[in-house]
């Protein structure tokens, strides 16, 4: 649910990074902080990330994003750990969510690691009773690199999903990442305006 931070006249939006444990949720925001650091990009990529500021228990990054509906726009972006060790942390960072990104491992040997987490998650919308259906989800099918990636049309039929929802990835290289990232945004507004 947007934020609107009534002094400043700012709307801030919340992106939850969802996926197995090493499907790629911090590589999108690495690779996110990198590409929007421009003043930056001299540097290389391991250069610039010592810069980034770090969480232990979640991923964190805050975007400016210009004009949305005459205000100014954030989209703070969020990874929800893949455990529920601490089951608090994952409400807080599903609380108020406008939209998910799905970071699905493409390796055919995590493939069953990727519903558990989907499972996990629906279970926790369901608890805080929001409806599940009514936030803008998008899928990322990152690892596609990996020798045993399962291909983007059998991602995309193995999940029911529609194909504009869906983007192929190596996130760590940046690949898939500004596509997924602006898909969820224009669903976010979209809904929002
Ligand atoms: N080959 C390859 N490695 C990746 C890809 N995405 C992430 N990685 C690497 O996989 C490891 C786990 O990624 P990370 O983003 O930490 O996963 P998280 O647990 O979901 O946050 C890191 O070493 C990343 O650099 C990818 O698409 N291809
Ligand atoms: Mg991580």
């Amino acid at each position: 649910m947007a934020f609107i931070n009534e002094a400043t006249g700012d709307i801030h939006f919340k992106i939850l990074y969802i996926g197995s444990q090493s499907s790629g949720k911090t590589a999108n925001i690495q690779s996110l902080y990198c590409e929007t650091h421009a003043d930056l990009s001299l540097k290389d990529h391991s250069t610039l990330l010592e810069n980034m500021p770090r969480n232990t228990f979640f991923d964190f990054l805050p975007l400016s994003f210009g004009d949305v509906a005459g205000r100014n726009a954030r989209m703070h972006l969020y990874t929800m750990p893949a455990h529920s060790l601490w089951p608090t942390v994952n409400i807080n960072l599903m609380l108020g969510v406008d939209g998910i990104v799905n970071v699905i491992d493409s390796r055919v040997r995590f493939l069953d690691k990727n519903e558990t987490q989907i499972q996990y998650v629906k279970k926790l919308i369901d608890s805080l009773q929001i409806d599940f259906n009514s936030i803008p989800f998008v899928y990322q099918f990152n690892h596609s690199d990996a020798p045993d990636a399962l291909t983007y049309t059998n991602l995309t039929k193995n999940f029911f999903l529609k194909e504009e929802d869906c983007f192929a990835a190596i996130a760590h290289q940046g690949i898939g990442v500004m596509q997924s990232f602006h898909r969820i945004t224009n669903k976010i507004i979209q809904k929002f305006v």
